[in-house]
C-alpha cells in the first residue's frame, strides 16, 4: 500500500497525544526500538516540545511525533499554541495514525476527566485513525489482558469503543527482554502496526486529513517549490522540506495568534466547525463575515451550511451546558463571571471585536461568530426546549433561509 503523494516525507506519521506522564515519550522510544525521545519520572511534564524522530517499526519507515501534553498541562496557553502549531505542521498533509497513550493503573476522578475530555476532542474521523496504547503493562495482574483492564473503567471503554475497540498495551521498562507471548515490546509492537495497517486499509488506504492540514501542505509544497526556483545550493528534498516546514511554521504561529489552544486542537482533530474557524483565520478575512461563508477550503455552500447547522447545535448545547469545555472557552473569552446566556431573551452576549484584551481581534473576532449567528435565529427555535426539536426547528429555518443543511 502507497502511503505518501507528493514530495511528503515517506512512511507513517505516527502522533502520540495522551496525559501527562503516561509514557508518551517512552512510548515513541518503544516503537522505535531506540531512546530518542527524553523521559523522566516528574509531576511537570518534561515533554515541553514536539519533536519528531524517524525510524523503523518492523522494517516499516515511521516518523513518530511526540507532544506535550496538551489535554492537561497547565502550560501557558502561548507556548502550547506553539508547540501544537509545530505539531500541526509536522504532520501535514495528514496523520496515518494518533495513537493515544494511557497507562495501566489506578484511575482516579482526575484521570477519568482527561480521558473524557480526550474522548470528547477528537472527531468522528480522527476517532477511525486512533488507537489507545497503554503502557505500564507490568501493571496488570496475571493472565489480565489489556482488555480486561479497560473493562473496569467506563471512561476508558468509551474510548477504546469509539476507536473501534483498538487498543495495545506495552511497558517501556520491563517488557524489552521479556520471552513471552503477550507481555513483550516486539509482539506488541508488531500487533499494534497490524493493527494501524488494518485500519489504514478500512480507511481505504488513505491517511487522516482535513482542510487545515491539507491547506498547510498546500503551503510547504509551494514554499518549496518558490526554495527549488530560488536558492541555488545543493540542497537535498528532505532539507528543503524542512526550510519549507519551519516558513509555514512561522507564517501560521502568527495567523493563530490569540486562538484558544483547545479551539486549535479542535480544528486539528477534526471539529468541523473548528476547522472552518481555523481555515478562515488562515486566510485572514477579517471583515464582512457572516457564519455562512465559514466554508471547509472552500468547500463551497453545502459545506458552510453544515458548518452552520452544527455550530448552531453546539450553541444549543453550550447553553443547555451540556457541550465540550474547549468550545465553551470558544465563546467565553472575557468574562467567566458574566453569563453569555440570558435567560429572558435566550440570547448570548457578542463580545465586542473592539473591546481591549489580551486576545487578538481575530480571537475576539471568533468568539463573536457563533454568538451572533445563535442570535440571529428566531426566538422560538432559540428558546426550544429540547435538542432533538431544536435540531428539526433549526433544520427548517435554514432551508427556509436557502440552506441546505444535512445533519
Ligand atoms: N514501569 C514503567 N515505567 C514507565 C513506563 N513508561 C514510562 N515510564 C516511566 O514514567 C515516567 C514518565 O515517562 P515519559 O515517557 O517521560 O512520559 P510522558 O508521557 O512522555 O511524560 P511528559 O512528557 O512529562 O508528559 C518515566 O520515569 C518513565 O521511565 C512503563 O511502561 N513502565
Ligand atoms: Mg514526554
Amino acid at each position: 500500500m502507497n502511503f505518501t503523494t507528493g514530495t511528503e516525507e515517506k512512511g507513517l506519521r505516527l502522533v502520540l497525544l495522551g496525559k501527562t506522564g503516561d509514557g508518551r515519550s517512552g512510548a515513541g522510544n518503544t516503537i522505535l526500538n531506540d531512546k530518542v525521545f527524553p523521559t523522566k519520572s516528574s509531576p511537570n511534564s518534561v515533554t515541553q516540545q514536539c519533536t519528531s524522530k524517524s525510524g523503523t517499526i518492523h522494517e516499516r519507515p515511521v516518523k513518530v511525533i511526540d507532544t506535550p501534553g496538551f489535554f492537561d498541562t497547565d502550560g501557558k496557553d502561548d507556548e502550547l499554541r506553539y508547540e501544537l502549531v509545530k505539531c500541526i505542521t509536522e504532520c501535514a498533509p495528514g496523520v496515518h495514525a494518533f495513537l493515544i497513550v494511557l497507562k495501566v493503573g489506578r484511575y482516579t476522578e482526575q484521570e477519568k476527566e482527561v480521558v473524557k475530555k480526550i474522548t470528547e476532542t477528537f472527531g468522528e474521523d480522527a476517532l477511525r485513525y486512533s488507537v489507545v496504547l497503554f503502557t505500564h503493562g507490568d501493571q496488570l495482574s496475571d493472565g489480565q489482558t489489556i482488555e480486561d483492564f479497560v473493562k473496569e473503567t467506563k471512561a476508558l471503554q468509551e474510548l477504546v469503543d469509539k476507536c473501534g475497540g483498538r487498543c495495545h498495551v506495552v511497558d517501556n521498562k520491563h517488557w524489552n527482554q521479556q520471552k513471552d507471548e503477550y507481555r513483550n515490546n516486539s509482539v506488541q509492537t508488531k500487533k499494534l502496526l497490524d493493527t494501524i495497517e488494518k485500519m489504514l486499509r478500512e480507511n481505504g488506504g488513505n491517511y487522516y486529513t482535513n482542510a487545515l492540514l491539507q491547506k498547510i501542505e498546500e503551503d510547504i509544497q509551494a514554499e518549496e517549490k518558490r526554495t527549488r526556483e530560488h536558492e541555488t545550493g545543493n540542497k537535498s528534498d528532505k532539507e528543503i522540506r524542512e526550510m519549507a516546514q519551519k516558513n509555514v511554521f512561522k507564517k501560521f504561529l502568527t495567523r493563530f495568534a490569540g486562538m484558544a489552544t483547545g479551539a486549535l486542537l479542535g480544528a486539528f482533530l477534526g471539529v468541523g466547525v473548528l476547522v472552518g474557524a481555523a481555515v478562515y483565520c488562515i486566510k485572514g478575512v477579517l471583515d464582512g463575515i457572516k457564519l455562512g461563508t465559514l466554508t471547509e477550503a472552500g468547500a463551497g455552500a453545502g459545506a458552510a451550511a453544515r458548518i452552520r447547522f452544527k455550530t448552531l447545535v453546539l450553541a444549543y448545547q453550550a447553553t443547555t451546558g451540556s457541550a465540550p469545555s474547549y468550545l465553551q472557552s470558544l465563546i467565553t473569552p472575557y468574562s467567566p463571571a458574566r453569563s453569555l446566556w440570558s435567560t429572558s431573551s435566550g440570547q448570548l452576549v457578542v463580545p465586542s471585536l473592539r473591546e481591549p484584551g489580551s486576545r487578538s481581534s481575530r480571537a475576539r473576532f471568533l468568539s463573536a461568530i457563533v454568538p451572533r449567528s445563535w442570535n440571529d435565529l428566531p426566538h422560538s427555535v432559540r428558546t426550544t426546549e429540547y435538542l432533538a426539536i431544536f435540531r428539526r426547528e433549526l433544520k427548517t429555518h435554514l432551508f427556509r433561509t436557502h440552506l441546505s443543511p444535512t445533519a
